[in-house]
């Protein structure tokens, strides 16, 4: 019950009398309560999750220790539980709740005071417990595995579609829940596209092409970029790939508990202007992963968020030159006590398929 004690603090900061969590992946994290419909409310010494009745016997059966409550179409019973409880102010998720939906709120709860608040659970989602780093470390064994298994069909003709769906196949017989977001499949020009959608343009000699994807684990992402080169590497192709590859190693090589996370943007970030391409690469170097393939920690040149054990991030510099095409290289690493492990494994020095 260490988050809920951690959340309850909060409301006694405050103060309110009630957290309401709208939020799905907010409320899986806290209850472990998997269902997309609902909502969970928390006071001082109470732990509720109102839902419909898809989902109550699932919630029972994921969420022990929580009061599963029935919600009705003809009564609104989160509204009569909060009256008898005698809530008076209730925090509640301001990202995640339209103009319309707030309106509805003002109209329900004429009788309590509404507090918006921001990032609550997300803070403690950054920090992953050894549990949820073993998931992502499973998702990321998957995604890798599949790729090692895609290498021999990445060849001239293939179309990037192709390519895409049978990655996302692989994984899914590989024991991924799902895939982490849509698969990133780029080839020559369009590879100067940062997150280009897989089209059915085949690849042809000359070509880069860029691999952005991920699996899920229990619900957690993994993440992770490679780069290829159809045929034969030119010497521009080795050279951008070289930048890309020493900005990452120089990026990775920064990680570790109590770093200000924007050391990593800027240490990768570095090699890459020394190099002269700094205009080529306009994106943060990477993000945290959980629940959400984004997530806290952010990792750019002007994160405020420092490093702790737990955290696990990704690394994945850049250089796009329109007309030509791109390299981005993805790992994801575990920030841990003594350092950082990185749970990427597949290879990084330029292949030629
Ligand atoms: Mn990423």
């Amino acid at each position: 019950m260490e988050i809920l004690d951690k959340l309850r603090l909060k409301m006694s900061q405050v103060p309110v009398d009630a957290f309401m969590v709208s939020n799905m992946q907010n409320w899986r994290f806290i209850s472990g309560f998997t269902g997309d419909a609902g909502i969970l409310l928390i006071t001082q010494d109470e732990a509720i999750i109102f839902t419909d009745s898809r989902y109550t016997e699932q919630a029972e059966q994921e969420a022990p220790g929580y009061t599963v409550i029935k919600t009705l179409v003809e009564k609104d019973v989160v509204k009569e539980t909060i009256d008898k409880l005698g809530i008076g102010a209730i925090a509640f998720e301001k990202d995640y709740v339209t103009y319309s939906r707030w309106e509805k709120l003002g109209q329900t709860f004429k009788d309590q005071t509404l507090v918006g608040v921001s990032g609550w659970v997300e803070e403690l989602r950054a920090v992953k417990s050894e549990e949820e780093a073993g998931y992502i470390a499973k998702a990321q064994s998957i995604a890798d595995e599949a790729f090692s298994r895609l290498l021999p069909m990445v060849k001239a003709g293939v179309s990037e579609a192709e390519l895409a769906l049978e990655l996302e196949f692989t994984m899914r017989k590989l024991g991924s829940d799902g895939i982490a977001f849509p698969f990133i499949v780029v080839s020559g020009a369009r590879s100067s596209l940062p997150h280009g959608v897989p089209t059915s343009k085949r690849l042809e000699p000359g070509d880069f092409v860029t691999f952005d994807f991920g699996a899920r684990f229990k619900g957690y992402c993994s993440d992770m970029t490679r780069t290829v080169v159809v045929g034969h590497a030119s010497d521009k192709h080795k050279q951008i790939y070289d930048v890309v590859l020493r900005a990452q190693l120089a990026a990775l090589e920064v990680i570790g508990p109590g770093v200000p996370a924007k050391q990593v943007d800027l240490a990768g970030r570095k090699v890459i202007e020394e190099a002269g391409y700094g205009d080529y690469f306009g994106h943060g170097i990477g993000h945290g992963v959980g629940l959400n393939v984004h997530e806290r920690p952010s990792v750019g040149k002007t994160s405020e968020d420092v490093l702790q054990p737990g955290m696990v991030i990704t690394v994945e510099p850049g250089i796009y030159i329109p007309g030509f095409g791109g390299v981005r290289i993805e790992d994801l690493v575990l920030v841990t006590e003594d350092g950082k492990k990185n749970l990427t494994s597949s290879p990084k020095e330029l292949i030629v398929v």
